[in-house]
């Protein structure tokens, strides 16, 4: 099994377009694993069937938590884009929380604040190693902003749950940011 390409589709059918798959996700963007492996096996197969043990090994052949499975449902963790809005668990971030960007946008960033653009939370990262990570998706040398979580936090700024190396908000002031590298 492509694991690689197995979560990209999933990804897809998750986070942008459940539509073309016939899937309707629930407040929390759950959706049942029986109508997903159903979807991903009846669609344009690529000749593989997806069974419930390839959607448990996906997260394990990757680097990335993009997925969680609760009981019989199964739901991406963060990238969302979808018109349906998608609630997360709000958390204390830790103090100090990362975003790589492309210098073009750590500019407009400074200056108008981490906006979610095209997803429906902005992305942070916990560390600077993801930050790059991140950030080399657009930019072989990316800029790595800071963000005062601690402070914005404290001034009411609210924080959601990703995954262990993500986490959420809906819009992050420039008065929290600044250029680390
Ligand atoms: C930028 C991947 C101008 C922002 C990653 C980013 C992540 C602004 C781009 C996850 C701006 C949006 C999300 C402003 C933000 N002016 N540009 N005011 N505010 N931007 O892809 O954080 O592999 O939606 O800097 O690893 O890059 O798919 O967000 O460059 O965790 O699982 O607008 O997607 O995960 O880009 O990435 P994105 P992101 P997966």
């Amino acid at each position: 099994m492509d694991y690689i390409k197995l979560s990209k589709e999933i990804s897809y059918a998750l986070r942008h377009a459940p539509w073309e798959y016939e899937l309707e996700l629930d407040k929390d963007g759950f959706v049942q694993i029986s109508q997903l492996i159903d979807a991903l096996n009846n669609g344009d197969n690529y000749g593989r069937t997806v069974t419930i043990y390839d959607l448990t090994r996906i997260n394990a052949e990757s680097d990335k938590k993009r997925f969680e499975i609760k009981d019989d449902r199964i739901r991406a963790l963060y990238g969302h884009t979808i018109p349906m809005h998608i609630s997360k668990e709000i958390v204390t971030p830790p103090n100090i929380l990362y975003h790589g960007t492309t210098y073009k946008a750590a500019n407009l960033i400074l200056d108008t604040g981490l906006k979610p653009m095209r997803r429906q939370y902005v992305h942070l990262s916990v560390d600077i190693d993801t930050a790059e990570r991140v950030g080399r998706r657009r930019d072989g040398s990316p800029v790595i902003l800071k963000v005062d979580a601690a402070k914005a936090s404290a001034d009411g700024i609210i924080f959601y749950e990703g995954n262990d190396k993500v986490v959420l908000a809906d819009f992050v002031p420039g008065e929290y940011i600044s250029r680390l590298k």
